[in-house]
């Protein structure tokens, strides 16, 4: 249950947030699942986690993908196939403009997301941690391809090895891909202000990134229905849906701060 919103608090918690995104020399953001909830695409542990009735950690494993490879694909046959019908929402073309504002060379967007809904909505410096729907890896060569918009065999195959595909995602008990996770760890601990939207906080080394902007004496804001790990003393926190709260906030960045 979320507590109802008290504007009064998100009004005064916007203001600040404006304060200190105007005053960021540098900016990292990492966004969750939540912020593409508004675009129509379920979250992870909104749906309590599950598909098919299976836990998303027992599915994106590479241990289902020994025992059940077709299981696993069918789950991400199903959310690519989802991709098609979902378009970016205001929050992602708010985080756009912000860094169209900022500039690129002051402004990181660190994503968990897998959708593609962040450079589809036109941000450029986007690091995606946990890989992208849209493509797939050869478990045999290693060949990685984009794959976008097609309906994949049931079990594909690649066509220079015959090895069997898998999406490039990074599933449970995988490393990240090692120089997107570095250049995420390295904007976090330059960064003078850490924008975090819409994640439950709970996966990591994703989640490490707060503690880790937290111990450079980065400011943290978060824009989340509900209250997380990520909401400690010192967070501004801003509690809201971030499809309507990003293009509030873009607005008051964008405009000079009240006098007084
Ligand atoms: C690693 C790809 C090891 C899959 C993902 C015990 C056993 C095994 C492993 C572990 C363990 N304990 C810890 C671990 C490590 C594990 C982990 O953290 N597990 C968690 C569950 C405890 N991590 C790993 O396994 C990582 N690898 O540790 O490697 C290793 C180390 C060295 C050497 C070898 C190996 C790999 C993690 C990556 C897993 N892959 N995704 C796929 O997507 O198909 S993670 C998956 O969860 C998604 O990427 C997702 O993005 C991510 C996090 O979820 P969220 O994005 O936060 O989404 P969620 O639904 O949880 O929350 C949504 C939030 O939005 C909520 O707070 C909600 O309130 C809010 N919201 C909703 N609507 C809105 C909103 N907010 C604003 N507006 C709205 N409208
Ligand atoms: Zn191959």
């Amino acid at each position: 249950m979320h507590h109802p919103v008290d504007t009064a608090e998100l009004d005064a918690g916007l203001e600040r947030a404006a304060g200190l995104l105007r005053a960021a020399e540098r900016l990292a953001v990492l966004t969750g699942a939540g912020v593409s909830a508004e675009s129509g695409l379920a979250t992870f542990r909104g749906a309590g986690g599950l598909w098919e009735g299976q836990r998303v950690e027992d599915v994106a494993t590479p241990r289902a993908f020994r025992r059940d490879p077709a299981l696993v694909w069918r789950f991400y046959h199903a959310r690519r196939a989802a991709l098609a019908s979902v378009r970016p929402n205001p929050g992602h073309l708010a985080l756009a403009e912000l860094e169209r504002r900022l500039g690129p060379e002051h402004f990181t967007l660190i994503t968990q997301n897998v959708d593609g809904l962040h450079r589809a909505a036109g941000s450029e410096h986007v690091l995606e941690l946990h890989g992208n729907l849209r493509r797939v890896r050869c478990t045999g060569c290693g060949h990685v391809e984009e794959r976008p918009d097609e309906d994949l065999p049931d079990l594909p195959h690649c066509d220079d090895c015959r090895g069997m595909l898998r999406p490039d995602i990074v599933w449970f008990h995988e490393v990240l891909p090692e120089d997107v996770w570095e250049a995420a760890a390295l904007a976090t601990a330059q960064c003078d202000c850490f924008l975090v939207v819409g994640t439950s906080a709970v996966v990591y080394p994703a989640a490490g990134l707060i503690d880790a902007a937290r111990a450079v004496g980065a400011a943290v804001i978060e824009i989340n229905l509900e209250a997380t790990p990520a909401t400690l003393p010192g967070t501004v926190a801003l509690r809201g849906k971030s499809g309507e709260i990003l293009p509030r906030l873009l607005e008051l960045v964008e405009q000079p701060p009240s006098p007084g």
